[in-house]
Order: C-alpha cells, then structure tokens, then sequence
C-alpha cells in the first residue's frame, strides 16, 4: 500500500525528544527519514534512563521508529561535503539543535536555500525571537514559560509541570503541521521555506484558554473555578484551578471504590447542562431538579463543592469502571483515572495500533505509542528504530551515490564512524 509521504526525503538532524517527536511522525506517514547522528556518541538519549545493559534506552527508540541512521561528523569538511549532498537529496531538513549550532556548522539557511532552493528547513527552538532567542531549553523550562506551570495544579501549592510533554512533543506536532504545510506551499511555488517553531509558543497554543481567562479577569470572577463559590478573591492573573473544567462545564476528579489504597481509583465527572436531570436521578438527588438553588446552571456555580461532595458520594460505591458504565448509559461525560498500567494492558488500543509491540535485536521485545493519527489510505506499520550508523553505508551509496572508493576515502579523512555497525 502507498503511504501519504511516499517519496518524501528527510534529513533529520533531531536529537532529543521534540524533533525526533516531528520526524517520527512523518516517517509514520511514509517518508524516507535520515537520521544524522554524531560518530561513536549518537542522538544522546540512546544512553539516557538505559534499562537494559548495552540496548538503546526506550527514550530514544519509542521516538524513533520508522527512521535511517547515517553517522556523519558534520564539523569534518568530508563530512561537510557528505552533508552537502544529503541537503542536495532530500527535500526537507529538520533540526532543534541549540541556537545558533547550524550556523556554526556552515549551514546557515541562506547557504542551505541556495545549495537547495527547494529544500524546507525547520526547526524547533526553545524561544522565538526576542530576549531568551540564545537559551537552550527543555520540556519543563517550555511548560514553566508557556503558561502551563502557572495555570496548573492547587491554589495553595506550587506551579506544577505536568506528565504530557507538551513543550517536547507538543512543539514537535505543531513543526510537523508547517513542514505538511509548508509542502504544500512547494507544490505551487516549487520554493522552500523556512519553518520554525518555539516551545514557549507551542505550550502558550495548547494554554490558549488560559489566555481567555486572563481576559475574563478583568470583567469580574470567573464563576466557573472553584474559589469562585469558596469565597476566595482572584488576583490579577490567571489562578491554578486544580482539577476544575477548563470549559463551561464544571467538572471534578472523585474517588471512586477503592481510591484509599489504589492511588487511580478516580473518575473525572462533568456536570454537563444538558444532563443534569438524568445526574439527579443517578445519584439520588431528584429533589435538586426543581430546586432553584441546584435547577439552572447559574444557580449551582456558587454550590460546585456541595454538588461534587454529593456526586462523590455515589461514586464512592462504585468503581471507577462501574462508575463510567453507568454513567454513560445516561450520556453523562465521564472518564476514568487510567494508570499508565491498564493503558499499556487495554486491549482496544492494541486493536487499534496506538499502543504496539516492537522487537528490538539487543533489547527484545517492548510496547510503544504507535501513529495517534489514522488516515485510511496511508496505514502506519512501526518499524523498530535504528541503531547508532546502521544505514550509512547503504545511505551513501543507495541514497548519495558514493562509490565505494568515494566511501572509503570519507571513512579515512574521519567523517564516520570506524566500522559501521549492523543490526
Ligand atoms: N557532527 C558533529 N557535530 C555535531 C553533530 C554531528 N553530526 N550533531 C551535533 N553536533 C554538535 C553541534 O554542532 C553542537 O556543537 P557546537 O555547540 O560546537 O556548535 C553540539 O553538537 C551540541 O549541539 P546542541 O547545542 O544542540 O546540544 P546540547 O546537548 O548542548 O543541547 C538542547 C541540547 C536540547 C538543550 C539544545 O539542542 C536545544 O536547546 N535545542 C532546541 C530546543 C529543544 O528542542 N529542546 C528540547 C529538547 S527535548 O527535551
């Protein structure tokens, strides 16, 4: 079967988590991506959080399925000529080196239009211009800048950062949707372009309602948080809101049976208006739909801590799955506090290919995220990530064209590694 990206070429400078995030993905959909690595050292996470002696942590394969590795010592001037000829092949290159690492390189954009005119370049930063453009960033550094740190967890504790890299992976989605773009664009134009993303502006969109908020702010409480109903003033900027809705509909974390000893025995339950009546009957409150004080929305703002402590002790006879089942028999939007262990064991995300077994020749078997995004002419088959050089040669030569003296000449000057390693 075709794949959406077939015959796209990617020379894929990412390390770390949020590049090799954008260029997985488009290797997902088909294209051919080459992953540039440093001689002897690699993509530095191959080393990182190792839990099985000598096989590349799972940081670095569950980010890197589906891709080449060409080892490459881009600072040796056979390695800059080798490089040369890459950005000569492929048609879109993609980095989050540090600021500034490219053009010390010698590959500015400039020098890389003009040896590809047709080539789009981008890359992720950890800021856009402006006063931190210099500053190397990672995941929390962007949650704590973005606005998400601010915005999330209690009012009376600390900023926190959350579990779901939004500033790494996050940032990585949001390239991949301009490269995608900026392809398109290419189609009529046949030019590249430049397409860049920051952390920080990657989590400030996915913090987009907080934003509103702030606004809000300045036209009186805002009805909906928590602190509203406890009597609790608001400052002048956006408060932590623990787990209350970011929307419209209030909504809450409960315990559920179980929760003093399982840690996830949780249902995040919403008041939704037009359910209302049916939340009533449910949990025994049948009174609270003609009740003036519990009727209309308006009315049960000031009232969300009675109302969930109520709601919370009917789920508390339930577990949360028996929670959720009932639930939706009503229509009412609920969901269970999943561990990442019954994720990793649920059937259906099996069926469907977002959690997948990969075998790996040094580590064996193991689970990753698969393609979050189906498309159904273009089905994704994870392929295990590559090791440190396993494809330089056949890159040089399948790829570049390198004949073999050509290849043996790089290899001496230095510009790879010594032996190439195979799978
Ligand atoms: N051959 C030779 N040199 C290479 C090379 C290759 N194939 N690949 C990389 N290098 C060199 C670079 O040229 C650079 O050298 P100089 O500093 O001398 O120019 C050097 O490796 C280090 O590059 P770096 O600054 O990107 O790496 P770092 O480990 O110091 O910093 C990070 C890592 C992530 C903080 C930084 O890359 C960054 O801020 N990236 C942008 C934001 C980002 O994506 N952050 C998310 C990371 S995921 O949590």
């Amino acid at each position: 079967m075709s794949k959406a990206l077939d015959g796209i070429k990617v020379l894929d400078f990412t390390h770390v988590q949020s590049g090799p995030t954008c260029t997985q993905l488009l290797a997902w959909f088909g294209a051919d991506v080459l992953k540039v690595e440093r001689p002897g050292v690699g993509d530095i996470t191959r080393g990182q959080l190792q839990d099985v002696k000598g096989a590349d942590s799972l940081y670095f394969t569950m980010l890197n399925h589906n891709k080449r590795s060409i080892t490459l010592d881009t600072k040796n001037a056979k390695g800059k000529e080798v490089l040369t000829r890459l950005i000569q092949t492929c048609d879109i290159l993609v980095e989050n080196f540090g600021p500034g690492v490219l053009d010390r390189m010698g590959f500015s954009w400039e020098k890389i239009h003009a040896i590809n005119p047709k080539m789009i370049v981008a890359s992720i930063k950890g800021f856009g211009p402006g006063p931190y453009e210099d500053c190397k960033v990672y995941e929390n550094v962007a949650q704590c800048t973005g606005g998400a740190a601010s915005t999330t967890g209690f009012r009376d504790g600390l900023p926190l950062v959350t579990g779901a890299q939004i500033g790494d992976s996050g940032t990585g989605l949001h390239l991949a949707i301009g490269i995608l773009a900026a392809l398109n664009q290419r189609n009529a134009t046949g030019k590249g372009q430049r397409v860049t993303a920051a952390m920080q502006d990657g989590v400030l969109n996915l913090c987009r309602v907080k934003l509103r908020d702030q606004q809000r702010l300045a036209h009186g409480p805002m009805t909906e948080y928590s602190q509203y109903g406890e009597g609790v003033p608001f400052g002048d900027a956006v408060p932590r809101a623990g787990n209350d809705s970011g929307g419209g509909q209030p909504g809450r974390i409960l315990k559920c049976k179980g929760w003093e000893t399982d840690p996830n025995a949780y249902i995040y339950f919403i008041t939704q208006a037009p359910v209302w009546e049916k939340i009533c009957d449910v949990i025994g409150a049948p009174e609270w739909k003609t009740d003036p004080d519990f009727a209309k929305p308006v009315a049960r703002l000031p009232r969300l801590n009675q109302i969930f402590g109520r709601i919370e002790d009917w789920t508390m006879t339930k577990t949360k799955f028996e929670a959720m089942n009932e639930l939706n028999a009503h229509d009412i939007p609920c969901g269970p506090i999943l561990s990442m262990k019954e994720l990793a064991e649920d059937q259906s995300l099996r069926d469907t290919g977002t959690i997948v077994e990969v075998d790996h020749p040094k580590r064996g078997k193991y689970l990753s995220v698969g393609n979050p995004i189906k498309l159904s002419d273009s089905k994704t088959e994870v392929t295990r990530s590559p090791l440190l050089g396993e494809h330089t040669e056949e890159i040089l030569s399948a790829v570049l064209g390198f004949s073999a003296a050509e290849i043996a000449a790089i290899r001496e000057a230095g510009a790879l590694d010594p032996a190439p390693k195979r799978a």
